[in-house]
C-alpha cells in the first residue's frame, strides 16, 4: 500500500503501533485534502485532534479499567477552574507523534505551527489557581495517579480581551464554536441537582430536602494525556440540562420564549466562568455554579464508589476529595447529606468518613478573597445544607469551649458563621473544620497562612497544616513551549527523560560556563525572542528589536501585584533617557500582558496607563530603540507559551507577603530568564534554589512590610524625598501620557500618594537600583548566560510532578 506517510525514526520508542499512527495520519491528510486551501489548517488541527482522541479513549478506558480492578483510592479534584489553553500540542507529544505531524504537515505544504494554531484555547480559569489545576491533572496522569478532575463545561469561558482606544473590552470568549474534538460526552452519567425548596424530617438527624428546582447535571469528559505512560487522567465537566427541554404546554399556546424557560435557566449555569458577582443575580448563579459542581461531582463518586464496595463504610480509604481553594467549599455539608439524608449513614459516621476524604488548599491570603455567603442566600438556595453547617458549626464549637473554657473570643472568631452584620457563611472555616489537611503553596505562604488568617484554627489543630510548594509542568512549559531550548537539553542530558525527571536540569550547573552552552541556549533564546517580535508586529504593527532585554511581566493585573511599580520604572527610564540621551543604555523592550476582572477600576486603568505610556514612549523619536513598551492583548495560556521562552528577565514583584505563590515565575526562570523580584511567595524558594546571586531580589521583606503597616505608612514621605519619583509621579499626574485628558490618572495618582496600599512608593528605589544591576548584567553576555543556564538548572525541584508526589505522599496518602 502506497501511504504519504515518511518512515520516521523516532527517537524513543512509541507505545502506539505503526500501522495506528500510519491510519492516523493518513486520514488527516485525507481529510484535509478534501477541503480549500484556506480550511487546510483548520481542518487538520480538527482530524488530527479526533484521531489522538480515539486513541486517548482508548486509553481511557484502560486506565479505568485497571483502577476497577485493583480497586486504587482515587483523587477527585474538585475545581471551579482548569486553565487547560490547547490540547493538539500536548496529545501529539504525549502520544509522540509530533515530528510525525510535522513532517505530514509538511508533506501537505503546510507547517505543523500554523496548524496548531487554529485550535482554540480552553480557558476555563482566571489565572494561577486554574492553569495550577491543569498541570496537576499532566502530572497525576503522567505519574499514574488515579484521578478525576471535576469541573464546569463554561460555554464561553473566560471572556477575551480586546483594547480600544487603550481601555479593556470584555467579550465572550465564544471558544466552542467550532465544536470541540477533545469532548466525550457521558450520556450516561447524569445526576439531578436540586436547589431552593424545603426540608422535611422527624426531629432526627436525618432529614429530607424537598427542592423546588432540579436540573440534571450531565457529564463530558476530557482525557488528559500521561507523557511516556498509558496512563491518563480525565477532567469531568458538568454541564446542566432542564429535566424536560421544553413546556410543551406553554409551546402549544405559542407561547415559545416562555416554553424554553426552564431550559435556559438551567443552562445559564455553564454559560460563563465567574459571572459578574457585583450583582445580587451575579452571586447567587455563582453559588448555584458552585453547588452544582459538587453535588454532581460527589454523587458521581459515591455512585463509582457504591458499585466497587457495594458500602460506604470504607469510603475513606478509597476517596479522597481535594477542595481547590473554597469555591467547591459546599462539598462538606452536600457529601454529609448525600451519607446521612440518602444513603443512611449515622451522623458521626458520616463525619468521620468526610474527615477523612477532604483536604482543602488555600491559594490566598488576602482578605477580600475569603469566601464567604450570606446566611440568608444559603437558606434560600440550599436550606438543608444550611442546617447541617449549622450543626458541623455547633459540634465544632462545643469541642472549642471544652478546650478553651471562657474564651468566648475565640469562638467568635472559629466560628462557621460570621455573626457581625449581616449573618454570612465563612468558607474556609467549613473547609477547615472539614478537612484532615489544609495546605498553602509556598513556604512563605505556608507559614503566613497560620500566623495570620487561619492563626487561630492552627492553634486548635496544628497538625492538620502543612505546605506543598506549587510546580508546573515541564511537559507544556518546557519541551512543547520551547522545543529550541528542550533540543538543547535533549543533547546536554543525554535524551529527553528530563520530561518526566526534572531533578535531571541540576546536571547543567557545572557546565553553565561552557561557551557551547551559552552559545546554543543564547541562540535558543534569541530564536524565541524573533518569534515574540514577529507576533507583536502582526498584533500591534510595532517593530521591537530581538538583541533589546525583553522585561516580562505577564499575569493578571492586580494592584498587588504591582504592574504599576513596573510602569513606574518605564517612566523613570524615559525620563532618565531624555535626560541623558548620550548615557550607554542597554536597550529595553517591556512586553505585559494580562486581563483586569470587569468591575476592577484600578486595574482597568493600569491597562489604561500602560497603553498611554506606551504610545508617547514608543513614538519618540529622541528614545529610538532604547526603549519600548508593549502591552499584548488577550493574554491567556497559549500567549504564554510564546512569551515566555522569550524573556530574559521575569518581573516578579508583588508586595511582600501578598502572592501565594507564583507560577509565572517557575515557567519563566525554567526557560532561561533571570528574574527580578520581591521576597514572596516562591520567589523565596527559588532563589534558594538558584542561587541569590543569580537572582534580583529587592524591597521590602514580609515581617517589613508588617511593621511599616504598624508604624504608620505615609508614602509622600518617599515622594518628598526622591526628585526621580516626584518626576515621574508628576508626569503621570498632570497628563504628559494623556495629554487631552490630564485629570486620567487623578485616582490612580491619589491613591498613591494617600494610601499605597502596596507600598510601591517604599519599594521604588531599591527596584530602580535592581533595575541597574540588571543592566549592567546584562551586558556581560557570557555572564547573563551562565545566569541564565544555573536557573534552568536550579529548577529541577518546581516540577509540578514533584508537588503531585507530595500531596499524593503526605495529604492523599496514597500508597506509594
Ligand atoms: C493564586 C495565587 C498565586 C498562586 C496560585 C496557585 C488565587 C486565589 N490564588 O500566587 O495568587 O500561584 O493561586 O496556587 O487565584
Amino acid at each position: 500500500m502506497k501511504t504519504l506517510i515518511p518512515r520516521i525514526s523516532r527517537k524513543r520508542t512509541t507505545s502506539l503501533p505503526t500501522p495506528e499512527i500510519e491510519g492516523l495520519l493518513a486520514r488527516v491528510q485525507r481529510e484535509a485534502r478534501a477541503t480549500s486551501t484556506d480550511a487546510a489548517p483548520a481542518a487538520w488541527m480538527r482530524t488530527a485532534a479526533r484521531a489522538c482522541h480515539a486513541e486517548l479513549a482508548d486509553r481511557l478506558h484502560e486506565s479505568q479499567q485497571a483502577d476497577r480492578i485493583s480497586g486504587a483510592k482515587r483523587v477527585h479534584y474538585l475545581s471551579m477552574e482548569f486553565l487547560m489553553g490547547r490540547a493538539l500540542a500536548n496529545a501529539l507529544s504525549a502520544l509522540e507523534l509530533e515530528d510525525a505531524f510535522a513532517q505530514a504537515a509538511e508533506q501537505a505544504g503546510l507547517r505543523a505551527a500554523d496548524v496548531l494554531e487554529r485550535e482554540p484555547d480552553a480557558a476555563l480559569g482566571n489565572g494561577g489557581l486554574g492553569r495550577l489545576a491543569a498541570c496537576f491533572l499532566d502530572s497525576m496522569a503522567t505519574l499514574g495517579v488515579p484521578a478525576f478532575g471535576y469541573g464546569l463545561r463554561y460555554r464561553y469561558g473566560m471572556f477575551a480581551q480586546r483594547i480600544q482606544d487603550g481601555r479593556q473590552v470584555e467579550a465572550p470568549d465564544d471558544w466552542l464554536r467550532l465544536g470541540d474534538a477533545w469532548e466525550l460526552p457521558r450520556p450516561e452519567l447524569r445526576f439531578a441537582v436540586g436547589f431552593g425548596g424545603h426540608v422535611v424530617g422527624d426531629g432526627g438527624l436525618a432529614r429530607r430536602w424537598v427542592p423546588a428546582q432540579t436540573v440534571q447535571a450531565q457529564a463530558v469528559d476530557f482525557i488528559v494525556p500521561g507523557h511516556g505512560t498509558r496512563r491518563v487522567a480525565v477532567l469531568r465537566q458538568w454541564q446542566a440540562a432542564a429535566q424536560q427541554p421544553i413546556d410543551y404546554l406553554a409551546f402549544s399556546r405559542g407561547e415559545h420564549v416562555a416554553a424554553a424557560r426552564e431550559k435556559l435557566e438551567a443552562e445559564s449555569l455553564n454559560w460563563v466562568l465567574y459571572p459578574d458577582d457585583s450583582t445580587p443575580a451575579g452571586r447567587e448563579l455563582r453559588l448555584k455554579q458552585e453547588f452544582f459542581l459538587v453535588s454532581a461531582s460527589l454523587q458521581d463518586m459515591l455512585a463509582r464508589h457504591l458499585e466497587e464496595h457495594r458500602t460506604l463504610d470504607n469510603l475513606g480509604a478509597h476517596a479522597c476529595v481535594h477542595l481547590n481553594d473554597t469555591h467547591p467549599a459546599l462539598a462538606v455539608p452536600e457529601l454529609m447529606r448525600l451519607l446521612v439524608d440518602e444513603h443512611g449513614l449515622g451522623w458521626e459516621q458520616a463525619w468521620a468518613q468526610t474527615q477523612q476524604v477532604v483536604s482543602y488548599t488555600n491559594h490566598t491570603l488576602m482578605p477580600e478573597a475569603l469566601e464567604t455567603w450570606p446566611v440568608r442566600m444559603l437558606e434560600q438556595l440550599l436550606p438543608r445544607h444550611l442546617e447541617i453547617v449549622y450543626e458541623i458549626n455547633s459540634r465544632f464549637l462545643a469541642q472549642v469551649r471544652a478546650r478553651f473554657p471562657g474564651d468566648e473570643a475565640l469562638v467568635r472568631r472559629v466560628s462557621l458563621v460570621d455573626e457581625q452584620g449581616e449573618q454570612r457563611v465563612r468558607m474556609a472555616a467549613l473547609s477547615i473544620v472539614a478537612s484532615h489537611h489544609v495546605n498553602g503553596v509556598s513556604a512563605l505562604h505556608s507559614d503566613l497562612m497560620v500566623q495570620t488568617i487561619f492563626a487561630d484554627y492552627a492553634r486548635i489543630w496544628p497538625e492538620r497544616f502543612c505546605n506543598v510548594t506549587n510546580g508546573v509542568t515541564p511537559r507544556r512549559w518546557l519541551a512543547q513551549a520551547n522545543p529550541s531550548l528542550a533540543a538543547v537539553l535533549d543533547e546536554r542530558l543525554g535524551g529527553p527523560g528530563w520530561r518526566t525527571d526534572l531533578g535531571r536540569l541540576a546536571q547543567l550547573a557545572p557546565l553553565a560556563g561552557d561557551a557551547d552552552l551559552q552559545a546554543a541556549v543564547r541562540a535558543a533564546k534569541r530564536a524565541n525572542k524573533q518569534r515574540l517580535a514577529t507576533l507583536v508586529r502582526r498584533e500591534l504593527g510595532l517593530v521591537i528589536d530581538p538583541d533589546s532585554l525583553f522585561d516580562v511581566q505577564v499575569k493578571r493585573i492586580h494592584e498587588y501585584k504591582r504592574q504599576l511599580l513596573n510602569l513606574l520604572h518605564v517612566v523613570a527610564r524615559y525620563q532618565a533617557i531624555l535626560a541623558q540621551p548620550q548615557a550607554d543604555w542597554v536597550p529595553r523592550t517591556v512586553v505585559m500582558a494580562g486581563k483586569a476582572a470587569s468591575a476592577y477600576v484600578a486595574a482597568k486603568d493600569i491597562i489604561r496607563l500602560a497603553h498611554d505610556i506606551a504610545r508617547v514612549v514608543n513614538s519618540d523619536p529622541r528614545v529610538g530603540e532604547r526603549l519600548k513598551l508593549v502591552f499584548l492583548p488577550n493574554y491567556g495560556v497559549s500567549l504564554a507559551e510564546t512569551i515566555i521562552p522569550a524573556a530574559d528577565l521575569s518581573e516578579q514583584i508583588s508586595t511582600a507577603g501578598t502572592e501565594a505563590s507564583g507560577t509565572g515565575n517557575m515557567k519563566f526562570a525554567l526557560n532561561g530568564a533571570l528574574t527580578i523580584g520581591t521576597w514572596d511567595g516562591a520567589n523565596i524558594e527559588m532563589a534558594q534554589a538558584v542561587g541569590r546571586e543569580d537572582f534580583f531580589i529587592f524591597g521590602l521583606q514580609a515581617e517589613q512590610v508588617t511593621q511599616l503597616r504598624e508604624l504608620g505608612y505615609d508614602p509622600r514621605l518617599h515622594y518628598e524625598e526622591s526628585r526621580v519619583l516626584r518626576r515621574v509621579i508628576d508626569a503621570i499626574a498632570q497628563g504628559d501620557f494623556s495629554p487631552g485628558e490630564p485629570g486620567r490618572y487623578r485616582a490612580l495618582v491619589d491613591a498613591l500618594l494617600q494610601r499605597d496600599s502596596y507600598l510601591l512608593l517604599a519599594d521604588f528605589h531599591s527596584y530602580l537600583e535592581a533595575q541597574a544591576a540588571v543592566d549592567e548584567a546584562f551586558r556581560d553576555r557570557a555572564g547573563w548566560d551562565a545566569k541564565a543556564i544555573r536557573n534552568i538548572a536550579g529548577m529541577g525541584w518546581f516540577s509540578s510532578d514533584r508537588t503531585i508526589c507530595e500531596y499524593a505522599r503526605t495529604i492523599w496518602q496514597l500508597p506509594t
